[in-house]
């Protein structure tokens, strides 16, 4: 199990668990949708995530919530580029772009982003999306999903929930190989709430462990998502937070790396008590 992630040259130790700050460029998002479409909104909110101890941020322009409209590729630059180029000229950390679309891959890796967080795994953008991942040695997250936003819902039926997702990923593995992607760069996501029921996300997360055989550090986007809202009665996504927190937790505890999430702050907390519960954050204790 490799436990450092190779991002543009550098790398990032995963020796302990790690925050992907969400930062949604859209007007639609089913949580942050809207909040900051103005690119110095979206710049003073990266930067108080920076400050809440967010490892990497995660800028998105295409809502993946099901039946949202699709966006052109114009579009999508148009809300990113500004937001990227200010976080690039002022902030060391790593920058992850959510899209499917090799085209926005390429602008952003070349305006100087370091990951390409995508959620259809390479089966959006094919063997383009995965060629140009690998000509930036860019990081690459492969996160399991079936058809699209329009149509992801109604592809909920798997014979063996957990082993569907696994040999899933693996075609996108094998994908992503091929064109040349290091196998360091690669960090792989069951894809919570995607062609899957609350009933199936939630036995992802209870098996989120057996994700450990693909041999890839493993990324969780539980925040917020409406399996917690049907689990917990929470209707408003601001009110998911303290089941967040238990996703979080749980995850951490079974060995995810890295966790996508709205609450920076609130999770930072999750995830140095885990941590330092294993025996392995006694580096955390000292620094109060
Ligand atoms: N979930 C969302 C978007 N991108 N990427 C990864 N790797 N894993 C996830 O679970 C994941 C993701 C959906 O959440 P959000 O970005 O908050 O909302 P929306 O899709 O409505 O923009």
């Amino acid at each position: 199990m490799m436990n450092r992630w190779k991002i543009r040259g550098r790398e990032l130790a995963l020796d302990h668990p790690r925050l992907m700050a969400i930062l949604n460029l859209t007007p639609d998002s089913f949580s942050d949708g809207g909040r900051w479409l103005r690119p110095e909104d979206a710049i003073q909110a990266a930067r108080r995530f920076v400050a809440e101890g967010a490892d990497i941020l995660d800028l998105g322009a295409e809502s993946t919530r099901p039946g949202a409209p699709a966006v052109t590729e114009t579009e999508e630059l148009q809300r990113l580029l500004p937001v990227l180029e200010t976080l690039r000229s002022e902030c060391t950390l790593p920058i992850s772009i959510d899209t499917t679309k090799p085209g926005v891959a390429q602008r952003c890796l070349e305006a100087g982003a370091d990951i390409i967080n995508d959620v259809s795994g390479l089966q959006t953008g094919g063997d383009e999306m995965a060629r140009v991942v690998a000509h930036y040695g860019a990081g690459l997250v492969l996160m399991h999903r079936r058809g699209d936003a329009a149509t992801m819902q109604s592809l909920t039926q798997y014979s063996d929930l957990v082993a569907d997702v696994k040999k899933e990923l693996k075609i996108s593995i094998e994908q992503a190989l091929a064109a040349g992607v290091e196998p360091a760069a690669i960090v792989v996501d069951p894809g919570l709430g995607f062609a899957k029921t609350a009933e199936q996300s939630l036995e992802l997360l209870r098996r989120v462990e057996e994700f450990r055989a693909l041999g890839y550090p493993m990324l969780v986007g539980p925040s917020r998502k409406s399996f917690i809202g049907k689990i917990t009665g929470r209707e408003a996504p601001e009110a998911r937070v303290w089941g967040t927190a238990a996703a979080v937790a749980w995850a951490a505890f079974h060995h995810a790396a890295v966790f996508r999430v709205h609450d920076v702050a609130a999770m930072r907390d999750v995830l140095i008590m885990i941590h330092s519960l294993q025996g392995e954050g006694k580096e955390h204790v000292r620094a109060f």
